[in-house]
């Protein structure tokens, strides 16, 4: 993977966060996506969803699969753990990175070839499982890294950029995520950083599986007339149910809306989420409800986004499996090989 370094200065004036880091600190190498590739507006979403959230780089493990989504890592948290793995393996490699150690926060990123296609299982499963995790798959509706064939999520109908039409049915990843246990689902739009970011900062607060959908254009080969992931045909059909902000503690907390068309939601490490309504009563905890709204849509051709889904009370897999809350490198000897007594008690409670 090539790497470009960053110039190292920066603008004095760039004011640090709670922790002294700068924006600057936030970020990685310099970008060789095309240029106005959708992805690296979600780059620069997640450094500054995380800048905001004053969260110390070292404390996030970022993984990817493969594709030119996948290599987006590289241009983010650049002092942040990562892992870029086998095209649709990154779910099962941030499973086991979770399981060993807790601790971390987890990131994964992918595209809609690695998560849809050859990774749907994968996907599937991660979901299921509730594992602690902000899912990323930056949307285009095709593989760019290979070229512009058409992936899992392309509408069918759509057309190619040589003016062949997809004949299979699209894959909703959104959908699947709430109908598998995904306790955090939403989608947004890479050219929508007033949306995108609270809700990447919502997912990262979220404790359990959160799942983001953000459709993401890929200007080389899938940005023209006919297709449904271009710029201009997610401008024309979003119909977002509501708008969020994040307060952190130290914010004030200011209402200027009609009475009922915000939500004020407390989430589990104290910050709250403040839900604007744009879409009459939408239920953001019922799955039913999210379900049906989001099949009314797609069949009227419009491309619902928005915090669409969240369990108040999420589970994750690491309470379902009582597991140690000490990550596995901090297990010191004594507490692995208990002595012959442990083992001898243990034996006698399972004869
Ligand atoms: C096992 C395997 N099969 C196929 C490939 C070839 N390949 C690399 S990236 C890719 C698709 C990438 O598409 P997507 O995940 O949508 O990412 P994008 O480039 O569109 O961001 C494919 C098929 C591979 N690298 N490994
Ligand atoms: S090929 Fe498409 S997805 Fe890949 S970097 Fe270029 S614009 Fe982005
Ligand atoms: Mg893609």
């Amino acid at each position: 993977m090539s790497f470009l370094p960053k110039p190292k200065l920066h603008h004095p004036g760039l004011l640090p966060n709670a922790l002294g880091y700068t924006r600057r600190d936030y970020e990685g190498a310099i970008s060789t996506l095309c240029a106005g590739c959708g992805h690296d507006s979600i780059s620069a979403a997640i450094v500054h969803a995380c800048f905001q959230m004053d969260l110390p780089p070292h404390r996030i493990a970022k993984l990817s699969g493969i594709g030119c989504s996948s290599k987006t890592p590289t241009y983010f948290l650049g002092s942040s753990h990562g892992f870029n793995s086998v095209h649709g393996r990154m779910p099962s490699v941030l499973t086991g990175a979770n399981l060993a150690n807790r601790d971390l926060i987890y990131l994964g990123v992918s595209g809609d070839g690695d998560s849809a296609s050859i990774g749907l299982g994968q996907f599937a499963h991660s979901m299921r499982r509730g594992v602690n995790m902000v899912y990323i798959v930056e949307n285009n509706g095709v593989y760019g890294l290979t070229k512009g064939q058409f992936s899992a999520t392309a509408d069918k109908g759509a057309k190619s950029k040589r003016g062949v039409a997809n004949n299979d049915e699209a894959i909703d990843l959104v959908s699947m995520a709430i109908q598998l246990g995904a306790s955090f689902v939403g989608r947004s739009f890479s050219g929508d950083k007033a949306q995108l970011v609270p809700l990447i900062q919502a997912a990262l607060a979220h404790p359990g599986a959160a799942f983001i959908d953000c459709i993401s254009p890929c200007v080389t080969f899938n940005n023209h007339q006919g297709s449904t992931k271009s710029f201009d045909y997610v401008r024309e059909h979003n119909e977002a149910v509501n708008m969020l902000d994040v307060i952190t503690g130290r914010d004030e907390i200011t209402v200027d809306y009609a009475p009922g068309a915000v939500e004020i939601v407390e989430q589990h490490d104290g910050s709250l989420l403040r839900l604007r309504k744009l879409a009459g009563d939408y239920d953001v905890s019922s799955r039913a409800e999210a379900l049906g709204f989001l099949q009314h849509h797609h069949a009227k051709g419009e491309i619902v986004t928005g915090l669409l889904y969240r369990d108040p009370e999420p589970e994750e897999m690491h309470s379902y499996l009582k597991t140690t809350a000490t990550p596995l490198n901090e297990l010191t000897e004594a507490t692995l090989c208990p002595g012959s007594a442990a083992l001898e008690r243990l034996n006698a409670s399972l004869r």
